[in-house]
C-alpha cells in the first residue's frame, strides 16, 4: 500500500510534521464493529490492560489493581479513541488512590492523570479537528490504560509523540501559572525552590531564572544539584548533606521573595522563617505528608500569623484545576519556550531505577515507588509501548 502524507489538523500548539497515515483508513465509526484495524496496519483490540484503584489508601500498591482484560473504550460523536503512548506520574496519584480530591466517588474508578499518543479512532464530529493517526496530548483522569476515550475538546494536537511535551501538560503550567498569578517575579528577586529537580520545580527554576532572579533549589542528592547547576540554578542545597537554614541564613540573611513549596512539614517551617519583608510562599503542595492516613504533617501553623505580620508576608494556595482560564495561555508560551531551546523537560524514564526502565502499565508501581524514594530527576513518565503488527 502507498503512503501520503496528509495535513494534519492545525491545532494550537500549531505542527512542525506531517504525520504518515493510511489514506485508505477514513474515520473509524466503533459502532458498528469492534474489529478494527488502525491506521498503521495493526488491529486495535477488543480487550485491553488498565490500573483501577479497587480500594481507597494513599498506598498505591493496595490501593491499586492492574485489570489484565477490560474492553477497550468506544468513542462517541465528538470524541477521540487515543492509544497512550506514555502517561505522567503525578505526586498526588497517590492522592486520588486514597480519595482524597472526591469523598463522594466509590471505588472502582480509573487512575493516572495525564497522557500522551496517538488517535486511533473518532466519533464523527470530532473529525473537524482531528484525524486518525494525529499525535494528540490530555490532561484527563484515567490515563493509566493502553487506550483512552477523549472528548475532542480538550485533546491537545502536539508536532509529535514526545514524552517532553508530557512534562508541560500538569508540572509545567503549575509552576508557569502559579508563578505568574502569585510570585510577582522581576530580576534580582531571589527565590527558594523546593524538591527543585523534580517534575514541576525543575520548571520553577527555569521560569525564575528566565525572570533574571536569583534562584535557590533544595533537592535530595549530589547528582541532583548537578542536573539542578545544569538548569542555572544558582544555589542548589543537598538537604540530605546540608543544613538548609544554616546555608540560607549564611548566604541570604535578608530571605528570599517567593518561595515555590511542595515538601510541606519541616520544609514549609523553614520556608516561612526564610521569607524576606512582604515575601510570598506559595504552597503547591506537601508531598511528605501525602503518605499519612491524614496526607498531612504538623507544621508550626500557632506561630503562622505572627510570622507573616511581623514581616507583611503572605501565603497562597495554588491548585491547578482552579486557574484553567489562564492553562491555554500557560501551555502555549511553555511549548514557546521549548521549542526554542530555552526551556529544558527533564524526562526521568526510570533507567536508574532497581528494575531498569518504566516500560508498560505494570511497572507504574515502581515508578510511583521511585518517586516516593526521592529518585527522580525531572518528570516521572512511563512508556507504554505499541509493537506494530503491519500486515502491510
Ligand atoms: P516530583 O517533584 O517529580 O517528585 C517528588 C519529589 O519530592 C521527589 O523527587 C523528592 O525530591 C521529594 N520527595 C518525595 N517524597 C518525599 C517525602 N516523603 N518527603 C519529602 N520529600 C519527598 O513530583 P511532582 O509530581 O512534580 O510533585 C511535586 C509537588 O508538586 C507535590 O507536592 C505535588 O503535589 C505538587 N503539585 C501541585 C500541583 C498543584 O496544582 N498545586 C500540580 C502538580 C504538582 P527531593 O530530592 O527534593 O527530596
Ligand atoms: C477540589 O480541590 C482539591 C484540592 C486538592 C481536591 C483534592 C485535593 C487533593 O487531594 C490534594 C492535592 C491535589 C493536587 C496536588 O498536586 C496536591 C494535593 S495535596 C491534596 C490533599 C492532601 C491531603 C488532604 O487531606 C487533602 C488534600
Amino acid at each position: 500500500m502507498s503512503w501520503q502524507r496528509v495535513r494534519p489538523a492545525l491545532g494550537w500548539l500549531g505542527a512542525r510534521t506531517w504525520p504518515l497515515i493510511s489514506p485508505a483508513r477514513p474515520i473509524v465509526d466503533m459502532s458498528y464493529s469492534h474489529h478494527f484495524v488502525d491506521f498503521q496496519g495493526s488491529s486495535i483490540p477488543t480487550f485491553m490492560k488498565k490500573l483501577v484503584v479497587t480500594q481507597l489508601s494513599p498506598d498505591f500498591r493496595k490501593a491499586v489493581t492492574l485489570m489484565p482484560k477490560v474492553a477497550v473504550p468506544v468513542p462517541g460523536d465528538g470524541e477521540l479513541l487515543i492509544r497512550n503512548r506514555y502517561v505522567g506520574i503525578n505526586a498526588s496519584d497517590i492522592n486520588f488512590s486514597s480519595g482524597r480530591y472526591d469523598a463522594s466517588v466509590k471505588p472502582p474508578f480509573d487512575i493516572g492523570f495525564e497522557g500522551i499518543g496517538e488517535v486511533v479512532a473518532l466519533g464523527l464530529s470530532a473529525s473537524k479537528n482531528f484525524t486518525v493517526g494525529q499525535p494528540v496530548a490530555y490532561v484527563k483522569s484515567g490515563s493509566f490504560a493502553e487506550y483512552i476515550v477523549v472528548p475532542a475538546d480538550i485533546a491537545i494536537p502536539v508536532p509529535l509523540v514526545n514524552p517532553e511535551f508530557l512534562t508541560l501538560l500538569i508540572s509545567g503550567t503549575t509552576a508557569y501559572i502559579s508563578l505568574k498569578e502569585f510570585g510577582y517575579l522581576s530580576e534580582g528577586k531571589k527565590v527558594l525552590v523546593t524538591a527543585a529537580a523534580g517534575g514541576t520545580g525543575q520548571f520553577a527554576v527555569q521560569l525564575a531564572k528566565n525572570a533574571k532572579c536569583y534562584v535557590v533549589g533544595t533537592c535530595s542528592s549530589e547528582e541532583k544539584a548537578g542536573f539542578l547547576k545544569s538548569i542555572g540554578c544558582d544555589l542548589p542545597i543537598n538537604y540530605k548533606s546540608e543544613n538548609v537554614a544554616s546555608v540560607m541564613k549564611k548566604k541570604i540573611p535578608e530571605g528570599v521573595d517567593v518561595v515555590y513549596e511542595s515538601i510541606g512539614g519541616e520544609m514549609f517551617d523553614l520556608s516561612v522563617n526564610c521569607l524576606a519583608t512582604k515575601g510570598h510562599l506559595i504552597i503547591i503542595g506537601f508531598i511528605s505528608g501525602y503518605q499519612t492516613s491524614s496526607g498531612m504533617l504538623p507544621v508550626k501553623a500557632g506561630a503562622l500569623p505572627a510570622m507573616l505580620l511581623r514581616k507583611s508576608a503572605s501565603v497562597h494556595g495554588f491548585f491547578l484545576t482552579h486557574y484553567m482560564s489562564k492553562y491555554k495561555e500557560a501551555l502555549i508560551a511553555l511549548v514557546k519556550l521549548y521549542q526554542s531551546g530555552k526551556l529544558v523537560c527533564e524526562v526521568d524514564h526510570g533507567e536508574q531505577s532497581q528494575e531498569g526502565k518504566f516500560i508498560g502499565l505494570e511497572s507504574i508501581f515502581r515508578a510511583v515507588d521511585y518517586m516516593y524514594t526521592g529518585k527522580n530527576i525531572g518528570k516521572i513518565v512511563v512508556e507504554l509501548p505499541h509493537l506494530v503488527n503491519s500486515k502491510l
